[in-house]
């Protein structure tokens, strides 16, 4: 009461909220008045912020903190009274003609579609030092996730152009962020003039921590360093839908008469050859909600899609997060819990968290929802008795959870890809990846390069060429398939068509070969690839390659991953590229060429 006089009105009524909501503790320690003013000034500016960061506020955040916290000390399943079943979607096979047709109608819809990417995350598992868009999802041609992801939707903004004639709209890209993201994000974006975008086409979001609670009464926890802070951890990935309402971005988008929000992770170099078929399922089914799957090996570290019923009647799909799904299945009449089947998968199909939303049935239940999301809280108990905790812990909420306050009338559903083809994250260092048991997959910095190889090798084939087989090589430990280093910039080919137009005749690649195509209108043409090619060309040149190309190309060579003297983005993948000779061309002036060695 002594220190009032410091505060503005507005402050003087959170100080009495908080005292209202049996948080005096936080003021025990404080010095006498008149010391330490500018300190106590500043703990009541972090407690605006965390006041108004929040949907509901402070108040708010603490009564839920309560309730979810009781509930987890009496061992309440949060999934009391449901019982889980395998859903039906639409599962897609790469390049048949449903997949093919999907893939236009998704191209179609890109024109009025806004993508998020949620990128506020540090990758603790992962451990690296800088922020993951920034490292390079390939090294052949060190290409960031983040400019890959921007030129992916630029690359769709223009075929979805094409396709309207000309009617064209810029796609818009938000990125949410945190306090550990935000300024090298920005950084990144500006110095790389936006990767191409327009700058005025992204906006960051930055979500904000919310308070550490103590125990079970929810008692804000004090910053261990500063007696005048309280202690604050992310809130999870689910921040997105209270950033993007609040923001107004959410109505900004409606009132342009954009249609579809797509919401992506922050190191999946797969993504993008997913995206315009499952757009597609979107609008063909009118989902409200469609969630990107993959086959899922039981256990395996992503959530899984599932069914949930529960004996009332209602009933919903929903993702189950990988450490609850297990146990639910066996609390649930599945004694041997979150197994194969005989597919060698788990029958749940695992959620990539890549979502796509309609943006008016979403802008509807965020009026009312204000973009709250259904919080979980996971403390580490000191003993059984569950009466006080190891560390503070936090209310956290997760972007996939949106479906769970939809009614059962809300069209979700979900569209099931090839691996090979969507998913490959960089989560896990390389230690623990080298720990992953045989079979499942390493989400490492190595195994994400190589599965963008892989793709590109599976894709070329299906288009026509002659593509040689992988060989096993063991990279931080990892055993991984190597396949001819093939990369593309996404304006070359995004959807499988735009890629079959530009193979023709008969073209081979060998397994030690590396092909860089930069140019929008290279065709490759009877190429024979034994070596490196790179090709880049202004978007008016059109470059006809073929004939044989042979000669040293470029080369894997093992580096350790605890090798401090080669930089860390590429020692976290165990090799490095040695650019032994290559055939390179670049085509700077309009007009039509052929490079026939
Ligand atoms: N992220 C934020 O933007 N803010 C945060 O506060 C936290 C994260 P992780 P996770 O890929 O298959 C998810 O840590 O949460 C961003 C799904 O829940 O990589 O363990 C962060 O930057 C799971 O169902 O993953 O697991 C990153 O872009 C499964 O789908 C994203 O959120 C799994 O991802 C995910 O954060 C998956």
């Amino acid at each position: 009461k002594k220190n009032l006089h410091l505060l503005s009105s507005e402050q003087v009524e959170l100080a009495k909220m908080l005292m209202e909501m049996g948080q005096s503790h936080l003021f025990e320690k404080w010095a006498a008045p008149g010391v330490d003013d500018n300190e106590k000034k500043a703990f009541f500016d972090q407690v605006a912020k965390l006041n108004s960061s929040y949907p509901g506020g402070l108040k708010s955040y603490i009564k839920t903190a309560r309730e979810l916290l009781a509930d987890s000390k009496a061992g309440k399943n949060p999934f009391d009274g449901f019982t889980p079943s395998v859903p039906t979607g639409e599962v897609l096979k790469f390049g048949d003609d449903t997949f093919i047709n999907y893939e236009q109608a998704g191209v179609k819809e890109a024109k009025n579609a806004a993508f998020v990417l949620v990128a506020g995350g540090l990758g603790e598992r992962l451990g690296y030092n800088g922020i993951k868009v920034a490292l390079p999802a390939e090294t052949t041609t060190g290409t960031c996730f983040l400019q890959n992801y921007i030129e992916c939707i630029l690359a769709l903004q223009e075929s979805s152009c094409r396709l309207a004639e000309g009617k064209c709209q810029e796609i818009p890209f938000a990125i949410m962020t945190s306090d550990d993201t935000h300024s090298r994000t920005q950084e990144l974006l500006e110095s790389n003039s936006y990767f191409g975008m327009k700058p005025t086409q992204v906006k960051l979001l930055k979500q904000e921590k919310v308070a550490c609670l103590d125990d079970n009464d929810a008692r804000l926890a004090m910053d261990p360093k500063n007696k005048y802070r309280i202690q604050t951890k992310p809130h999870g990935h689910g921040d997105v839908h209270a950033l993007l309402y609040s923001s107004g971005l959410l109505k900004e988008w409606h009132d342009a008469g954009l249609k579809w929000v797509l919401f992506f992770q922050d190191t999946n170099g797969l993504l993008f050859k997913a995206i315009p078929a499952s757009l597609g399922v979107s609008a063909t089914k009118q989902y409200h909600v469609n969630s990107l799957a993959v086959p899922r090996k039981a256990k395996e570290a992503i959530g899984g899609i599932t069914r949930l019923t529960h004996a009332d009647g209602r009933s919903m799909v929903i993702n189950v997060e990988y450490n609850q799904l297990d146990p639910l299945l066996r609390a649930t009449g599945f004694p041997d819990g979150d197994v194969n089947c005989e597919t060698g998968y788990s029958p749940f199909p695992g959620n990539i968290n890549q979502l796509i939303l309609e943006l008016g049935p979403y802008m509807e239940e965020l009026k009312k929802t204000g973009g709250a999301i259904k919080e979980f809280v996971n403390p580490k108990y000191k003993d059984a008795s569950k009466t006080s905790f190891k560390s503070s812990t936090r209310l956290e909420c997760m972007m996939q959870d949106y479906p769970k306050t939809l009614p059962p009338s809300a069209k979700v559903g979900f569209t099931v890809m090839d691996t090979w083809l969507a998913y490959a994250p960089v989560k896990n260092n390389p230690e623990d990846a080298a720990k992953v048991p045989k079979g499942n997959p390493y989400h490492s910095a190595t195994s994400g390069e190589m599965a963008i190889y892989c793709a590109n090798s599976l894709i070329l084939r299906k288009a026509g060429a002659q593509v040689d087989d992988p060989v096993q090589e063991v990279f931080n430990g990892q055993e991984v398939e190597v396949w001819p280093r093939l990369t593309w910039k996404p304006k070359w080919g995004l959807t499988f068509s735009e890629i079959k137009n530009k193979v023709s005749g008969s073209c081979s690649v060998s397994q030690k070969s590396t092909m860089v195509i930069k140019g929008r209108n290279v065709v490759l043409e009877d190429l024979s690839l034994n070596g490196a090619l790179i090709i880049d060309s202004v978007d008016d040149a059109e470059v006809r390659v073929g004939g044989k190309v042979q000669n040293k190309g470029w080369t894997l060579e093992p580096v350790d991953h605890k090798d401090t003297s080669v930089p860390e983005e590429i020692r976290i993948r165990g090799f490095k590229i040695n650019k032994l000779e290559q055939l390179e061309r670049s085509y700077s002036e309009p007009g039509k060429f052929s490079l026939k060695p």
